[in-house]
């Protein structure tokens, strides 16, 4: 396993234990569920914690780490799928949405986003990523196109530190990729000049296709020019020069080149640095069958770049602002 990969089976009996110190139907009381994810964190197992805390501080190469071996239920202990719509309220708490709570707690404040026009969900913390027969060609609820490479809400001022993907289960065939592209290991290939060029450079971002007058105004690269934030979305960012054009596709260049695939499978649990990687998803075939990929999903907040700003708590909804 690279270090960029937590085996977390040895603590399989520990974490079962604080997952079930959660409350058992987590949507009938969410604020006493993300009080629960803070303070279990802190009794999650000594080395996970420190693995979470040394990837806070400073990141890592890669822009993500994985969990794996999280205690997820057997297969057949699983509810089928869903295919369609939101949680019920009611639906009793699963594994890998309390392994996500708390992770997330141990990492900063889950938040909801209000995500302006662009809304595609409810606005909820906790969301579902399953494939949908007729989906967003933006969203996670692809499956047989590659969801091409982004960064999550970058057009919003809050925008989340981490996006934390959990999965009750993989895809059939092994192949639904989520495709990690990271910063730091990509702007070591990219030529002075475009570095130079894209550094500080503010696109015009139309972050909703369906309203092509919104704009928000984002940067490729910014921050330390040694260590670089990214922003990536090809398909929302509007390059107006021919040099603009030049400079984003040597930026994808780059960042194709340094790709990993990750293919999450039952029991895994990826942390995303949204502010180093881009992000995609490879092409799968989805079955409709009760056991098609099932992933867990929700954005975390940190004091890391503005997105607190005092008197903040886990659950809340952000409200949307674009980045100006
Ligand atoms: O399905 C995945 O692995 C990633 C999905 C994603 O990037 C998204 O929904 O924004
Ligand atoms: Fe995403």
């Amino acid at each position: 396993m690279s270090s960029s990969t937590i085996d977390c089976s040895p603590y399989r009996s520990e974490l079962l234990a604080l997952a079930s110190a959660l409350p058992g139907v987590p949507r009938a009381d969410l604020d006493a569920f993300f009080e629960g994810g803070i303070r279990l964190a802190q009794q999650l197992p000594q080395p996970l914690r420190d693995g979470l805390a040394e990837f806070n501080a400073n990141g890592n190469v890669d822009g993500y780490l994985l969990l794996r071996g999280l205690p997820v239920e057997p297969d057949d202990e699983l509810p089928p799928t869903p295919s369609e719509g939101a949680a019920a309220e009611d639906r009793p708490l699963l594994n890998m949405e309390a392994m996500l709570n708390i992770v997330g707690g141990a990492l900063g404040l889950l938040t909801a986003y209000d995500q302006g026009y662009g809304n595609r969900r409810s606005i909820t913390v906790l969301h579902e990523l399953f494939p949908t027969p007729e989906p967003h060609p933006l969203s996670g609820s692809t499956s047989k196109t590659q969801l091409q490479y982004h960064t999550d809400l970058s057009h919003h001022v809050r925008q989340p530190n981490y996006i934390l993907l959990s999965a009750s289960r993989g895809d059939h065939e092994g192949k639904a990729a989520t495709l990690v592209c990271s910063i730091r290991k990509a702007l070591p290939l990219l030529a002075p000049e475009v570095r130079d060029y894209l550094f500080d450079l503010v696109f015009e971002c139309q972050f909703d296709t369906e309203h092509p007058d919104a704009y928000a105004y984002v940067k490729a690269l910014y921050g330390d020019k040694d260590d670089p934030y990214l922003t990536y979305n090809r398909s929302l960012m509007n390059a107006k020069t021919e040099q603009d054009v030049t400079a984003l596709d040597a930026l994808l260049a780059a960042l194709e080149e340094v790709v990993e695939p990750v293919v999450l499978t039952r029991g895994d649990l990826l942390i995303i640095d949204n502010f180093r990687i881009a992000h995609g998803r490879a092409p799968f075939t989805a079955r409709w069958d009760g056991k098609d990929r099932w992933l867990h999903r929700a954005y975390v907040r940190t004091d890391r770049n503005g997105q607190l700003v005092g008197g903040d708590r886990a659950g809340e909804i952000v409200p949307f602002l674009t980045r100006r």
